[in-house]
């Protein structure tokens, strides 16, 4: 019985920006007596069902956006004579499709790391479910990824998970119903023990790859400090205690590495946390900005965030403590008008993010909104033979790119005003001037155009595009720029880098809110 766990992807570039975490993980969570499984990244080349024998086992990872590849990978490695098990964020919200368009034998709800060697064990003696709850895994349980799998020369950053689950409750997001509200926060040495992995093998970009960096305002704890019972402010300050001290530890790493996560904006007003991301060498964060009108915040639930002037001065702190924004928008909010899309890439410019992803809402099942919309007419029209609430299912060709009609702008134009917004954010003079503000040298600039405009071809001409010329067109052009890229993030191995003895005498922790 070999394992064989697949990332689908409709695209292969043949060189990949970030290593698809859950592969390493499951890899590491697979017992021995089971061999070593065999990975395919199919953002890098295709599978290949030949490969599979009667008797093994395929595991697939899907999230929404993948999930049909996935089914067409599940069906092909049924037809092999294999057996077929679905993971990841859709599969758990979804497994019966699984079942039903994937070819699924079994499916895993929820995290594997724990539930992964049942599920084998029970394939190995014939006595597979067809469901099993894998549950939220609690911080300390996470399994850390086998990294010496990884191929060599494929990927430009690793990826390592800090902290699962998050506190908030935006409306198009739907993190904080699968993965919980209560931050599960990763043991540090676990942490600092994989990235010395990756520095080992040449990575030096790392992408800490959480939900929300800041779990823990300072709002949240005044407000906790106001309650009677002092246990929630406690724990609070526990989980506050953590971060810094995973940011010490990491302030001990070679020099050479640079961190990315992601973040709230609320963390602007936190400079003690800010310095420490800075010191910890975390240079870049995507913020999610969503919208830049006080309506458009309130439509997502997101009114924490800050609009107008008082957004430009939050994500100017970002940047003056040394952490470059990845500032995330969404376009099509039911309050934007056109003038939006202009007024949001003028904001953007002034605010100095470094860079820019322009997103068009889009229910992604287990959020808010998704259920919402569900509910209305539009989720009931077909294309073909697939309701519109499945639009995963609808070959990417004919699926729609608006899924609602939009009070005072036509699906074109809310399309090729977002497309619009990208191209301008990254003219070449744009991004050149853009680099200047982030790195010194000629080398780094120059990666930091590839990586840009790599970004651009990878996320807004294949996902906005409609048509078809276009797709095939960037999928090209990223892979060469890929590879051009790549050079500029590895680094020379450190294969005898120790790990750090932590040292506690000169750990700083955070001050008491
Ligand atoms: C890092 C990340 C990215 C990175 C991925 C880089 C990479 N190469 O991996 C980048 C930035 C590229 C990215 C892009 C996007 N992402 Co993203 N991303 C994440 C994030 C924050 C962490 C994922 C991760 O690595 N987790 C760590 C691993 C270990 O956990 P895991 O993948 O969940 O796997 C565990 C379980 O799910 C399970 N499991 C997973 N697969 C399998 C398979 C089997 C067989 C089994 C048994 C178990 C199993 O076991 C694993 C271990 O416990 C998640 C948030 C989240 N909570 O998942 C969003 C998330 C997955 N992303 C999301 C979205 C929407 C996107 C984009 C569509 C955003 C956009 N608008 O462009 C794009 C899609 C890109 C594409 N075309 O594929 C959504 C997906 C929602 C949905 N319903 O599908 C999430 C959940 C975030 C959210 N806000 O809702 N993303
Ligand atoms: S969008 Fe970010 S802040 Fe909002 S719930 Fe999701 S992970 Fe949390």
């Amino acid at each position: 019985m070999r394992i064989h766990l697949v990332n689908p992807s409709d695209v292969s570039f043949g060189t990949a920006v970030i290593t698809p975490r859950w592969l390493y993980v499951l890899a590491a969570a697979t017992p021995a007596e089971y061999g070593t499984p065999l990975i395919v990244d199919e953002t890098l080349e295709r599978f290949d069902p030949e490969r599979i024998l009667p008797g093994d086992v395929v595991g697939i990872g899907i999230h929404t956006a993948n999930a049909l590849r996935g089914y067409e990978v599940g069906r092909a490695a049924r037809k092999r004579g294999a057996t077929v098990v679905f993971g990841g964020v859709h599969a758990t919200l979804y497994p019966d499709e699984a079942r039903e368009h994937g070819g699924a034998h079994a499916v895993v709800k929820g995290d594997g790391d724990l539930v992964w060697s049942q599920v084998l064990s029970d394939f190995a003696e014939g006595a597979a479910r067809d469901l099993y709850e894998g549950g939220r895994v609690d911080g300390g349980d996470f399994v850390s990824a086998r990294w010496e799998l990884l191929p060599a020369d494929k990927y430009m950053w690793g990826s390592v998970q800090t902290v699962r689950g998050c506190p908030k409750h935006c409306s198009f997001c739907s993190v904080w119903r699968t993965d919980g509200q209560k931050p599960r926060q990763r043991n540090v040495d676990a942490v600092v023990r994989e990235i010395v992995e990756l520095r080992r093998r040449g990575f030096r970009f790392i992408l800490l790859s959480d939900d929300n960096f800041y779990p823990v305002t300072v709002a949240d704890l005044a407000m906790a400090k106001r309650r009677k019972d002092p246990t929630q402010y406690e724990n609070l300050q526990a989980l506050r205690a953590e971060r810094f001290e995973l940011m010490a530890r990491l302030q001990e790493l070679p020099e050479d590495l640079v961190f990315y996560t992601q973040i709230t904006m609320e963390a602007a007003e936190d400079p003690e946390f800010l310095t420490a991301m800075r010191k910890a060498r975390i240079r870049g964060a995507l913020v999610g900005v969503e919208s830049v009108t006080p309506e458009g915040l309130k439509a997502v639930y997101k009114d924490f965030n800050q609009s107008g002037e008082a957004l430009v001065v939050r994500l100017q702190a970002f940047q003056r403590h040394g952490v470059h924004v990845l500032g995330s928008f969404i376009f099509g909010l039911p309050t934007d008008r056109p003038h939006t899309f202009t007024a949001t890439a003028d904001l953007a410019g002034r605010a100095g993010v470094s860079f820019a992803q322009f997103v068009m809402l889009q229910p992604f099942p287990g959020t808010l909104d998704f259920a919402a919309w569900e509910k209305g007419s539009t989720a009931a029209t077909r294309v073909g033979e697939i309701p519109l609430a499945r639009y995963w299912l609808i070959p990417s060709a004919n699926r729609p790119k608006i899924y609602s009609p939009h009070p005072a702008m036509s699906a074109d134009e809310i399309r090729q005003l977002t497309q619009a917004t990208w191209d301008e954010f990254y003219r070449l003079p744009h991004v050149w001037k853009r680099s200047k503000g982030c790195v010194t040298s000629l080398k780094a600039r120059i990666a930091f155009v590839l990586i840009s405009k790599l970004y651009r071809q990878m996320y807004a001409n294949t996902g906005i595009a409609t048509d078809s010329a276009r797709v095939a067109r960037s999928a090209r052009r990223a892979r060469v720029l890929a590879s051009l890229a790549r050079r500029f993030f590895v680094a020379k191995p450190m294969p005898d880098l120790q790990v750090p003895v932590p040292a506690t005498s000169r750990r700083v922790l955070p001050s008491t809110v």
